[in-house]
């Protein structure tokens, strides 16, 4: 019998990331939704706190960035994540460290204060605002004629990416630049993937 890939998370980036990952590639699934407050399935199963965790027969990996990896080289046959070349995986992981970093930063320094119960100040979503328009501004200066961020494919540079803004759009947490047409088209091509939590 095939192993069930399971996956445990709630609703975020990092996990619309991995579903967006499964649906495209056409895996069956299920999602098993945690209560973020309660995280001791989490560490029973995985040994640490953050989602998402998959598991798939006997391997459990988390982080989101590691899932897609181990998909792409555990399920062949299924569409790819990482591109047909050298040049284009390089490309890949670059935009992804753009993403995580740069793009994700802004969303980032909010949610942890927010977590650890410290204060959110304007000067700080000053600088959200503004680092996370110029992030944005790079984005759309790639997507301006062209689908996807590296090849003529979606890959998991356009899934980390996407993903991202996303999450930043739907929660608010700072004012949002202009929406730019190219961009917004290209969130919706790839989270049409995620079938939800
Ligand atoms: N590097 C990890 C980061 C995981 C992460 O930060 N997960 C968030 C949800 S996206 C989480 O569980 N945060 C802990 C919390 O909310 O307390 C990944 O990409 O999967």
């Amino acid at each position: 019998m095939v192993n069930k890939v399971v996956v445990y998370g709630f609703e975020t980036s990092n996990n619309m990331k991995v579903r967006v990952a499964l649906g495209f590639k056409g895996i069956d699934y299920e999602f098993r939704s945690i209560e973020p407050r309660d995280r001791a399935d989490l560490v029973r199963v995985s040994g640490q706190n953050l989602t998402p965790v998959l598991v798939h027969g006997g391997c459990v990996l988390f982080d989101s960035a590691a899932i897609l990896r181990y998909l792409d080289a555990n399920f062949p046959g299924t569409p790819k994540l990482f591109g047909d070349s050298h040049r284009q995986q390089w490309e890949i992981e670059d935009w992804e460290l753009f993403a995580r970093t740069e793009l994700a930063a802004p969303m980032m320094d909010v949610v942890h204060r927010r977590v650890y119960g410290e204060a959110v100040d304007a000067d700080l979503l000053a600088r959200a605002e503004n680092n996370y328009a110029a992030a944005t501004g790079k984005l759309a200066a790639q997507l301006a004629d062209r689908r996807w961020l590296v090849s003529d494919a979606m890959t998991a540079a356009d899934i980390t990416a996407a993903a991202t803004v996303f999450r930043i759009r739907a929660a608010k947490f700072f004012a949002l630049p202009a929406v730019d047409a190219a961009l917004s088209g290209w969130v919706e091509r790839v989270i049409r993937y995620d079938r939800g939590a």
